[in-house]
């Protein structure tokens, strides 16, 4: 039923929204990570990041076509884009030349010298398109990956887009079933969906090191301080897989190892929250986070 998908989507947004803001709290504005382990929170207002932004046009698209329509959805991010949210120099010459008139297509192929972009911003956007998909993580795949395509050419970018809306797919089909998906079986089902790459392969080492502290699975498997996909998403997996029932503990896990925070918590928090639903994550958190655009609820 499409409210319920949509409602889906939306948990996901918060979710993700307050996992950014609040990771942009130590990863831009320089708050003590210690303060957060040991339960204090940084004061209102946590502004949200890049992350949210891109987030919230994907969370548009659905509310208005359903589905990832490409054209709309370059329009859209380009058009929303505000330059002080901290947005990737990739992405930022991407978005500057769609609103220039270039093709998306050609935009997005000529990032990093033709090589196309293999940074996290895919992967960072996308949990709710993969939430609406509840049930569905093959459609979920399919739709993350035209979803990534429109700014990120490079196979590992994408690659790391699907992983993120196929977790969040099967996070939110647990929570209609009632039965929590246990940590080494969902990433079996993520590992089954993605397609071969480095992002991939790191998922199957995150699999394999579920017994591992957090701060040792990050050192061996990045915590997206290079900002790319294979080094973000194969950690956001191994801690959402951890910590699917317990949306705080993750939101501290992404924190307290370090790197690309706001995209490592924007991530997880999507994704986690795609199975607590919005009362999983605090409620002071919640106010906390700057309220979201409000042209998230205007049509065209
Ligand atoms: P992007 O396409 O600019 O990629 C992000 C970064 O990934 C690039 O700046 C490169 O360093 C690296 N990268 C991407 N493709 C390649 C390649 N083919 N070869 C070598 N390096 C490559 O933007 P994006 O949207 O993917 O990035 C999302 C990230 O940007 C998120 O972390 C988001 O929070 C934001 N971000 C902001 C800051 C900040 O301080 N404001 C810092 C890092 C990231
Ligand atoms: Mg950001
Ligand atoms: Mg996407
Ligand atoms: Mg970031």
């Amino acid at each position: 039923q499409e409210s319920t998908r949509l409602g889906y989507a939306a948990d996901s947004l918060a979710g993700l929204s307050v996992g950014d803001a609040l990771g942009a709290q130590y990863f831009m504005v320089g708050r003590r990570v210690d303060d957060l382990l040991s339960g204090i929170v940084p004061p209102p207002v946590w502004e949200w990041t890049d992350d949210t932004e891109m987030a919230c046009s994907v969370y548009w698209l659905l509310l208005e076509k359903q589905s990832i329509d490409q054209d709309l959805l370059a329009e859209v991010f380009a058009e929303r884009c505000e330059p002080n949210r901290g947005y990737g120099v990739g992405a930022f010459v991407i978005l500057h030349g769609i609103r220039q008139g270039v093709p998306w297509r050609d935009a997005a192929a000529a990032a990093f010298n033709g090589e196309g972009s293999c940074g996290n911003g895919a992967a960072m956007r996308v949990a709710p398109l993969g939430a609406y998909h509840v049930g569905e993580p093959e459609r979920a795949a399919a739709q993350a990956a035209l979803s990534a395509q429109v700014t990120h050419a490079h196979a590992e970018g994408v690659a790391g887009a699907v992983a993120v809306a196929v977790a969040a797919s099967l996070a939110a089909a647990g929570r209609i079933s009632g039965v929590r998906p246990k940590p080494g079986p969902f990433l079996d089902a993520v590992l089954a969906r993605t397609p071969e790459s480095t992002v991939r392969k790191g998922i199957a080492r995150a699999r394999r090191a579920l017994h591992l502290p957090p701060d040792e699975v990050a050192y061996e498997l990045g915590n997206g301080s290079l900002v790319t996909a294979q080094d973000t998403v194969p950690f956001t997996m191994w801690a959402a897989a951890k910590h699917l029932d317990d949306y705080p503990e993750a939101i501290r896990t992404c924190v307290r190892v370090g790197g690309d925070i706001d995209t490592t918590a924007a991530i997880v928090g999507g994704v986690v929250a795609s199975y607590t639903g919005v009362d999983g994550v605090p409620a002071a958190w919640l106010t906390a986070r700057e309220p979201l655009p409000t042209w998230l609820n205007e049509t065209v």
